[in-house]
């Protein structure tokens, strides 16, 4: 018997990016762990990943291609070849691209996060075809442009360093759930004597185990941050040399803020005055004592109206107290931005046909159900004629479900899609191909979370026909003709451009080198911002922001209320009085690892989380089915009658595949395409909706 051990990465889409370690014993992988000796995976995977063979070996793996039998939606197929696939496929983009290349859309999203299974070959091939770009907003959008107008980058606090803050704010996260290891840090920093809040309007498996839960009303962060930076500075709890120095526009601040007392705040956030005090005076007074204080914000915070400038706001207060002077100070919201990635040489851009009587399209991933069944107009284009998929599971992630399956069922629309399962989307296609996954392909990774790039090496062959996307991409564009070189490079190839090796941070990378050693660290000062240097247009931490003023925005930080909540749509409130968000379950990743049986066992089957008030006022029990509706459709789920929810909000954890939910929907029944502020960011959680006993 020959064992071998391979350096690995996962793939999903979550800031953790493990390194992990994969034994195969005569070609068969029988387990995979956590790197031990990587700083962040420190030997842990998530139950989920820790489960990879289960889904990897699954019984219901897609090994062959398939061609559409039945009607779109049934799901009913027949196996073709390779061949046969490809020609089908290339002949129709072939006739679509003939008369405009625009009405092909690529629809992908974080799968994989991989840079050779993400937007690299697949990228490459769009661009060469001239299809409509695709704006990728669904995850962060929205914050990533607000944290952009206040700090300039996606970049700030490195994750290893929570463990040695005295004050932790786990800001709009579940980071048990969603970003594990940086929860071992924030548990370490307890140990250490750290005081951990989280502000998030439900009572989390993280909130449950801080020292402070501050329930705030869904999509009011914005205003708490107001509240907060107004009672550092009436209590003077300000660094005032590193405003002086290293921020823009304090005193505008200052005045902006008067009026966020911390009775208004209380007022519109739906908690006690006390609280605002509380947290403000904890956080200040921290910082006063030269302790490091830390934030972590996540995506909670962007997924109603005013995302964007909620995150904006938020990225405010380090700044204020000089938090960043420490290495353990600051925010991290992504350390997306401190890679060095090398997209124009991966994507090729450049290979985009320029021709002035069909202007570049984008079509945004968040509005898909609106946008496939829109016809076609000046202003709008060509209608949408082909859909290619991978990495993505539109008909089940994507807001306001029932408008993107119209979408999807439209017997004119060509659809492919690239997938390990019979997802919810697959159901739809005309050309399912099956892919491989990251144990049977090559990739490299960055990570959203820390500061470290991660080589994925195979472990084992393809099971049946899988093909790895890149692969898939190589042979489409064969197919159709395409044969400049860039399309015959390798993986390796393409993994040894990911990064730019003559950026400071990313000297050291070499992809022989990384492919041996599993992964290395960017090289990157310990406290990126301690003597300023913002990469902002003043270099500043902006509190008053030019850009956002000619972007079209208030320049100070303000407070932009949801679309649907009681105060700001009193209406609609009265018909829907309750708000409901869906964020993610903890043994799901978005809808991954919905179809591992082990995994869906745990969460057991689609629930409802309700305050016993708002039951009892409804003669609902626990346990009781329920139904969840509002102008936008209805939802079946069984009642979980908890404290966890506050009066008034109902928590649907997701993403549930809907083929395996009773009435085969989940919670993108009732979630609206609206927009955030910034980012044209869907708002997954700015939603009202009324429940009743099934
Ligand atoms: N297990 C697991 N891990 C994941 C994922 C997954 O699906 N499952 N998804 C991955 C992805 S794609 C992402 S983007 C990240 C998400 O990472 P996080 O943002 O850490 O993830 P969530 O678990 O969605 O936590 C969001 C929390 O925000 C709260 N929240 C909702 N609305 C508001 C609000 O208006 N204000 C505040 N302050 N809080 C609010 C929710 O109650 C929830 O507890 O996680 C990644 N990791
Ligand atoms: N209601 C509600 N909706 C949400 C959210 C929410 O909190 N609430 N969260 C939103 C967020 S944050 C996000 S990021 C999106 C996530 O939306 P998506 O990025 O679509 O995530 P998944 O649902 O996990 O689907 C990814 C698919 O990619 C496939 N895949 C994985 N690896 C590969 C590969 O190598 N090749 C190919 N071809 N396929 C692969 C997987 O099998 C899976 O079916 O959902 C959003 N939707
Ligand atoms: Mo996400």
């Amino acid at each position: 018997m020959t064992t071998q051990v391979i350096r690995a990465a996962c793939p999903h889409d979550c800031p953790d990016t493990c390194a992990m370690l994969v034994t195969v014993e005569d070609g068969v992988a029988t387990s995979v762990k956590g790197d031990p000796d990587h700083p962040n995976t420190a030997g842990v995977l998530c139950t989920k990943v820790a489960r990879y063979l289960e889904r990897t070996y699954h019984p219901e793996r897609l090994l062959y291609p398939l061609k559409r039998t039945g009607k779109k939606g049934e799901g009913k197929f027949q196996r073709v070849s390779w061949e046969e696939a490809l020609r089908l496929i290339s002949s129709r983009l072939r006739a679509i691209a003939d008369r405009d290349p625009r009405a092909i859309l690529p629809y992908s999203y974080a799968g994989t996060m991989g840079v050779v299974q993400g937007e690299s070959m697949a990228m490459r091939f769009f661009n060469r075809l001239g299809a409509s770009q695709l704006e990728r907003t669904i995850c962060s959008a929205a914050g990533g442009i607000g944290i952009k107008y206040t700090l300039g980058a996606k970049m700030g606090m490195d994750t290893e360093q929570y463990e040695n803050s005295k004050l932790i704010l786990l800001w709009g996260g579940n980071p048990i759930a969603s970003n594990l290891h940086l929860w071992m840090r924030a548990q370490e920093a307890k140990r250490r004597g750290a005081v951990l809040i989280a502000i998030d309007p439900y009572r989390s498996l993280t909130a449950e185990k801080c020292d402070h839960h501050i329930p705030l009303l869904p999509g009011t962060d914005a205003a708490l941050a107001l509240g907060m930076m107004h009672l550092l500075i009436q209590h003077d709890l300000l660094d005032h040399d590193y405003i002086e120095n290293y921020t823009l526009g304090y005193d505008q601040l200052k005045h902006r803020v008067a009026e966020w007392t911390p009775e208004k705040t209380a007022q519109i956030c739906g908690i006690s005055a006390a609280q605002v005090e509380m947290l403000a005076c904890l956080y200040g007074e921290t910082a006063q004592r030269g302790d490091p204080v830390a934030i972590r914000v996540n995506y909670g915070v962007q997924r109603a109206h005013g995302g964007g400038m909620a995150v904006r706001n938020i990225a405010c207060l380090p700044a204020l107290v000089g938090a960043w002077r420490h290495p353990a100070g600051g925010i991290l919201i992504s350390s997306g931005e401190t890679y060095p990635k090398n997209e124009q040489p991966l994507q090729r851009p450049d290979l985009m046909p320029q021709d002035v009587a069909r202007p570049q399209r984008t079509i945004n991933m968040s509005t898909i159900g609106d946008d496939l069944l829109r016809p076609a107009s000046p202003s709008f284009g060509p209608a949408i004629e082909a859909l290619v998929v991978y990495n993505s599971n539109p008909v089940a992630v994507a807001p306001e479900s029932a408008k993107v399956e119209s979408g999807f069922a439209r017997e004119d629309l060509f659809t492919v899609v690239l997938e390990h399962f019979q997802t919810d989307t697959v159901d739809y296609a005309d050309i399912v191909l099956p892919a491989t996954t990251q144990l049977e392909h090559t990739d490299i990774h960055a990570s959203y979370g820390h500061l470290y790039i991660v080589a994925n090496n195979p472990a084992i062959a393809p099971l049946g026909e899988a093909k790895p996307n890149s692969e898939i991409f190589r042979l489409l564009a064969a197919s159709m003709g395409f044969d400049d070189p860039l399309f015959k490079e390798s993986d390796d190839d393409i993994a040894a451009q990911a990064f730019d090796a003559t950026h400071p941070h990313a000297r050291q990378f070499d992809w022989t080198q990384l492919k041996h050693d599993g992964w290395m660290k960017l090289d990157v000062p310990d406290a990126p911002f301690a003597h300023g240097g913002f990469p902002t247009p003043s270099g500043k931490c902006e509190f008053y922001s030019e850009r956002m003023k000619s972007d079209g925005f208030d320049p100070l930080p303000t407070y932009l209320p949801p679309y649907e909540s009681i105060a700001s749509a009193p209406e609609l409130a009265a018909k829907y009085p309750l708000a409901m968000i869906s964020p993610p379950q903890r043994n799901f990743l978005n809808t991954t690892f919905v179809n591992v049986k082990s995994l869906r066992d745990t969460e057991g089957e689609p629930y409802l989380e309700m305050h016993p008030s708002d039951a009892n006022s409804r003669s609902i029990a626990d346990g009781d089915m329920v139904r969840i509706f509002n102008d936008r459709g209805t939802l079946l789920a069984k009642a979980h009658v908890t404290t966890n929810t506050r009066e008034g909000l109902v928590v649907a954890l997701s993403i549930w595949w809907k083929k395996l939910a009773s009435d085969g929907k989940n919670a993108n029944e009732l979630t609206s395409q609206r927009l955030t502020d910034m980012g044209r960011a869907p708002t997954f959680y700015d939603v009202l909706v009324q429940v009743e006993k099934a």
